[in-house]
């Protein structure tokens, strides 16, 4: 079978919102009417503000115990809580290693993170694109057995939700985009460990028609605005499925934790965080382009100045961010060695500069990083005079995108690529 090269998202997400304009795609589980009522920009504002309210869940599914949104414990020192949600804090990764190590790794849940039976549990493949065309309630099943014993892949990929940094459009730009306040701790790195999805799809009868292949979330529904939007699922061309995409069962070397998506999640690298559908139990491989909210409703680039059914979203930004708390105290007098991060999802970091007050200054990069989907950096300083100081930090990826003093605005606050002004106190 020859298949064009990996896409770009970017791409992909320009043509199946073009050819689901033109009624050419469908969008299973969602009435025609809701999604066309949502093209507009008007709509998504609505959504968007719907997003704020109180998250309605449906009944659990079968296996599922109701229970906290997040199951891991959220230890104050390394995760802040965002209502279903947690992000990182930077101060927790001083010191740390090249991953983000599982206890403090981000969580972003539509609804809450489900408790599996690992047991009972099936991945479940099923669609036009498959031979046979077996249907989702007769679908071509593994176990987790079965696929512990296909070829294991390992990937050291970066995850990010496209609303990382979203608090930063309030606080340095007044604007006040709805969805998750996130600082700059919803991204993370970590070594996936599972099969490769192309070797599974290609097991379960793959044919030459297939376009999109869908994952879908074991997760309760997600329901906003009053509207049942099914479970969380975003399609992925055929292209890109057969490429670098992992069926992951290992993070960072242990069995991949309950809010992480066990017992499988799918590992998109490149791509935005919502991508990588976790508890993902049924897949959808389709002859026909596959839609859903999640590659119309929400990822989008919607606003003044951008097309109504709203742009979309590319690759992920440059984004740099230091090691440290927040307002955190350094001493006067004795040099320190400021740590940080920067990651781009176009490409590898080619530098990075650091400014803490009087100009800007090169950034030592970690040699053993380069290349890799994040870059650690380290900058001298010795603050002399105490008070309150501004640090910045500014990175440029090898295809020359850098990040602007002000983020481009967009109604549902993704991307924010500016540069984050960290506030310091010098005693
Ligand atoms: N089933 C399911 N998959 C999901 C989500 C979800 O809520 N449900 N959230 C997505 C989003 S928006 C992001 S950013 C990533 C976060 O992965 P993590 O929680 O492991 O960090 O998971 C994605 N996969
Ligand atoms: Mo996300």
């Amino acid at each position: 079978m020859s298949r064009t090269p990996s896409p770009e998202e970017t791409d992909h997400d320009g043509r199946r919102a073009r050819q689901w304009l033109a009624g050419r795609a469908h969008c299973p589980g969602v009435a025609r009417d809701d999604l066309l009522e949502l093209g507009s920009a008007m709509a998504a504002l609505t959504a968007a503000a719907a997003e704020r309210e109180p998250v309605a869940v449906t009944p659990a599914p079968v296996g599922v115990d109701p229970g906290a949104p997040i199951a891991k414990p959220l230890r104050p020192d390394l995760l802040r809580p965002l209502e279903t949600n947690a992000e990182m804090r930077w101060a927790a990764m001083a010191g740390q290693g090249y991953v983000v190590p599982n206890d403090r790794f981000f969580v972003r849940n539509h609804t809450r993170s489900p408790r599996l039976d690992a047991r009972s549990w099936r991945l479940r493949l099923f669609g036009t694109g498959l031979a046979g065309a077996p249907t989702r309630d007769d679908p071509v099943e593994f176990d987790l057995d079965e696929l512990r014993r296909l070829p294991a892949e390992e990937s050291t990929a970066l995850l990010e939700c496209a609303g990382n940094g979203r608090r930063f459009f309030a606080d340095q730009q007044d604007e006040h985009p709805p969805g998750v306040a996130w600082d700059l701790g919803g991204v993370g790195v970590a070594r996936w460990r599972g099969v490769r999805l192309g070797a599974v799809l290609r097991r379960a009868g793959l044919t030459a028609d297939a376009v999109d292949v869908m994952p879908e979330g074991l997760d309760p529904h997600y329901v906003t605005g009053g509207v049942d939007l099914g479970p969380v699922r975003r399609p992925l061309p055929v292209a890109k499925a057969l490429d670098d995409v992992l069926l992951a069962y290992e993070m960072n070397g242990e069995p991949l934790g309950v809010d992480h998506g066990f017992p499988v999640r799918v590992v998109v690298p490149g791509w935005i965080g919502i991508a990588s559908i976790k508890w993902v139990g049924p897949i959808e491989v389709s002859a026909t382009p596959l839609f859903s909210p999640w590659n119309t409703r929400f990822y989008r680039m919607f606003g003044p100045g951008r097309p109504a059914d709203g742009a979309d979203l590319g690759a992920q930004c440059v984004k740099s961010a230091f090691e440290l708390a927040w307002d955190a105290r350094v001493p006067a007098g004795t040099q320190v060695l400021l740590r940080g991060r920067s990651w781009s999802g176009a490409g590898p970091i080619a530098r990075v500069e650091v400014d803490t007050g009087d100009g800007w200054r090169p950034a030592d990069l970690v040699a053993a990083d380069r290349g890799g989907p994040w870059q650690r950096w380290t900058v001298r300083w010795r603050p002399m005079t105490p008070g309150r100081c501004v640090l910045r930090a500014r990175a440029t990826d090898v295809t020359g995108a850098g990040q602007p003093d002000r983020a481009d605005r967009n109604d549902l606050g993704y991307l924010f690529d500016a540069v984050v002004r960290h506030p310091v106190t010098v005693r």
